[in-house]
């Protein structure tokens, strides 16, 4: 009994050090506001996993130094370096700690329900994501841009990925049109969340995956810009929304400063 004790003990401080060793080298370039750095946080925070936090000043645009550039040649938040290799695009981020860090693990064991995931984690991507850029701009940040007069002129100009959203964006912010189609995009997000969340607790089964860290961003920022009614009569996700929020990792990532009201724009960016 004493000697199995002794074992688990020393196993235990050896996978610790082992753990403080390998995540010495972890290096997270983001923002607090950034929806794409907040998700690698909850990664990160799930994972116990320590990292040496840079925060990028997006309003003075250190994401598009050269410096940043050689490490991520997006210009976009985040970046992880890990013992100096960069790592980019945050669900790719995600997944390469889930790879690299196993325990917990954030992603089923099955090659099918594997393949569930990431299918889940490409739509996120290309739908949520883009999508809230939109209501974001507008509702929040759109003040910000006009402050930066010719540095803003500056930025349509250099922002590698960017350009042709920004140039978009009008005296009013994204047209009518643009928002409508975010908007869509986002309840149609919604609709498909909550089907999977009626079978089951989370999106892709009985237990918390990347998809789910994926998604929470996207729906912060749609309660931080006022918009819950959009889920509030899908009770599944409020459920969802009620139990992934109270998670330690919930108050970790999303770290006094990184959410949004409408008093923070001159902040912002
Ligand atoms: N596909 C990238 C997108 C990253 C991204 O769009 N980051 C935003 C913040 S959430 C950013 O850096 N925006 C600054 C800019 O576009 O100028 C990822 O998932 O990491």
């Amino acid at each position: 009994m004493g000697e199995a004790a002794d074992g688990s003990v020393l196993a235990k401080a050896a996978e610790a050090a082992n753990q403080g060793r390998r995540a010495g080298g972890l290096v997270l370039f983001h923002a607090a506001h950034s929806t794409c750095s907040q998700k690698v946080r909850l990664c990160l925070a799930e994972k116990g996993l320590a990292y040496e936090s840079r925060v990028l000043e997006i309003r003075r645009n250190e994401h598009l130094s050269a410096e940043y550039l050689a490490i991520n040649p997006n210009g976009v938040v985040p970046t992880l370096t890990h013992d100096g290799a960069p790592v980019v695009d945050s669900s790719v981020i995600c997944e390469y700690l889930d790879e690299v860090f196993p325990t917990p693990p954030l992603s089923p064991q099955a090659p099918l329900d594997r393949a569930r995931m990431r299918t889940w984690l490409r739509y996120l991507e290309e739908v949520p994501t883009a999508a809230i850029r939109v209501p974001s701009i507008n509702a929040i940040f759109l003040p910000v841009i006009r402050d930066l007069g010719e540095a803003w002129e500056d930025v349509k100009r250099r922002a590698p990925l960017r350009r042709h959203l920004y140039e978009r964006i009008g005296e009013q912010g994204f047209d009518q049109r643009e928002v409508q189609h975010s908007m869509e995009q986002l309840s149609d997000t919604f609709r498909r969340v909550d089907q999977a969340l009626q079978a089951q607790p989370w999106l892709v089964g009985d237990d918390l995956s990347l998809a789910d860290l994926v998604l929470l961003p996207t729906v912060v920022r749609l309660d931080d810009l006022g918009l819950s009614s959009m889920w509030a009569d899908l009770a599944a996700i409020g459920d969802w929304y009620a139990r992934i929020t109270s998670r330690p990792s919930f108050a970790r990532a999303f770290f006094a400063g990184s959410r949004l009201g409408r008093a923070d724009a001159e902040r912002v960016f």
